[in-house]
Order: C-alpha cells, then sequence, then structure tokens
C-alpha cells in the first residue's frame, strides 16, 4: 500500500562501533508517532547486529545489496536466504553506485529482484538517468527502460513488495538536488508509466522515493510534491538530528 517512506543508505560508512552509536542516536532522537515507515540501511556486517538493536523500535532495516543466485561459489557475495535468516526483510537494489562501480545491468537486476521477491524481501529498486542524458532529453526514455528491463516481467501482485527509488545519478552525493518540480515531473512520469503497464491500482499502490542529496532544508518541499512518497537519503543518513529532521518533514 502508497505510504510515506524514509530509508537511510548508509553506503560503505560506519564500523561495528559506529553502527551502534548512530543506532542508540536515532532511537533517542527519530519520532515514534509519525506515520512513516523508517529504514535504515547499514553494511552488510552491521546488519545482524542492528536488526537485535532495533528489534522493539519502529525502525527497519534493509540491506544495500544481494547476489542473484540461492547459493554457490560466488566469493564475497550474500545470498537472500542470509538475508532474511538474520531476520532482513528489505534490500535495495540496482542502486546507480551497483550500476556504474560494479556494473549491474537491468538484465542481472531483473534476476536479483526475482531472488529477492521469491525469499520474501521487499525491494527498493533504485534507477534515475545521467547527466547527459538530461542534457539531452533522454531522461524520460532512460528511466522508462529502466524500468521495464528491471521490473516489467513481474505480475501485478509481486507490485506489493515493491518499492521505487529514483534517483538522478547527476544529484547523487554531488550536493545538487533535483528541483521539486523536476522531481514531480518524474514521479508523475513513473506513475504514469507503471499505470500504462499495470493498471491504475498498482501505480496509485506504488511508493515512490526520490533519492539525491535530500538534506534537512530541502526535504519538506520535495516531499510535498504530490507524487513522492518520501526519500532514500545518503549523506544526511549518516548523522542522527538530519535525518530526524528529514523524517519530520515528511
Ligand atoms: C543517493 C543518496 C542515497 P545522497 O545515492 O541513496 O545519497 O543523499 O548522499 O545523494
Amino acid at each position: 500500500m502508497r505510504h510515506s517512506i524514509v530509508a537511510g543508505n548508509w553506503k560503505m560508512h560506519k564500523n561495528a562501533h559506529e553502527t551502534e552509536d548512530l543506532l542508540n542516536d536515532l532511537i533517542e532522537k527519530l519520532p515514534s508517532d509519525k506515520e512513516v515507515e523508517i529504514i535504515v540501511a547499514p553494511t552488510f556486517v552491521n546488519l545482524s547486529s542492528a536488526v537485535q538493536h532495533l528489534e522493539f523500535t519502529n525502525i527497519g532495516v534493509a540491506a544495500q545489496n544481494m547476489h542473484q543466485a540461492e547459493s554457490g561459489a560466488f566469493t564475497g557475495e550474500i545470498s537472500a536466504d542470509m538475508l532474511k535468516n538474520i531476520g532482513v526483510d528489505i534490500v535495495i537494489l540496482g542502486h546507480s553506485e551497483r550500476r556504474s562501480y560494479f556494473h549491474e545491468t537491468d538484465a542481472l537486476l531483473a534476476n536479483k529482484v526475482d531472488t529477492a521477491l521469491k525469499h520474501e524481501l521487499r525491494v527498493i529498486f533504485c534507477f534515475g538517468e545521467e547527466l547527459k542524458d538530461r542534457q539531452n532529453q533522454q531522461h524520460f526514455n532512460i528511466v522508462e527502460n529502466q524500468l521495464k528491463d528491471g521490473l516489467f516481467h513481474l505480475d501485478a501482485k509481486a507490485w506489493e513488495n515493491i518499492v521505487l527509488a529514483y534517483e538522478p545519478v547527476w544529484a547523487i552525493g554531488t550536493g545538487e538536488t533535483a528541483t521539486p518540480d523536476q522531481a514531480q515531473e518524474m514521479h508523475q512520469f513513473i506513475r504514469q508509466t507503471v499505470e500504462d503497464k499495470y493498471g491504475r491500482e498498482v501505480a496509485e499502490n506504488v511508493s515512490i522515493l526520490y533519492g539525491g542529496s535530500v538534506k534537512p532544508d530541502n526535504a519538506k518541499e520535495i516531499f510535498s510534491k504530490p507524487d513522492v512518497d518520501g526519500g532514500l537519503i545518503g549523506g544526511a543518513a549518516l548523522k542522527a538530528d538530519d535525518f530526524a529532521a528529514i523524517v519530520n518533514a515528511v
């Protein structure tokens, strides 16, 4: 069901002690009475302790990635079963840093999505255009293709476990943010694209997050747009005060 979500993608930050400190800070500072789903995504090695630490809170835990295979000779990789087994129920897939530094294609991501859903993990599926695409007026085409190639093989029922995260690559970690109108324009296009394929009910029920340099001072305006259902937050998720301010901006 469509609802507000604020998720913190910690990327490759915070060792075990720092993770515990930040989680304690978040427990103290995050609101417990707001109608918003709050998620944090620490690194793999700290997921298990985060799940335990957050057990009696309103903060969920997501992984930042997983492998598409069930198990096997894939040195250094983590499976969906391993995540579920430690109590993780959500996985972020398709982040632009995975796509660019680790060459993750839409076809590979479609496989990962299937494996995640098979193991009853909810998926936060990331996608978004690069700067050159926007300069060439190709941003709508790029986003449409990422959606089609990564997700449109799913049946309508599977979409109950999909959250979309539009993250224009040119706005990630750069301090550049899409304007609230640019975000709304793209989110509306995304919802329409989903509606064209699956019908109105699926499109109206999917939460679409915005990601890319969301900060306490720009969150409120971005989140106020009708098709923006919250945010996937990177840098600003690493400070409890900033993350709490962003959650409160919903
Ligand atoms: C985009 C975002 C979180 P940041 O990568 O996924 O990071 O808020 O630092 O731009």
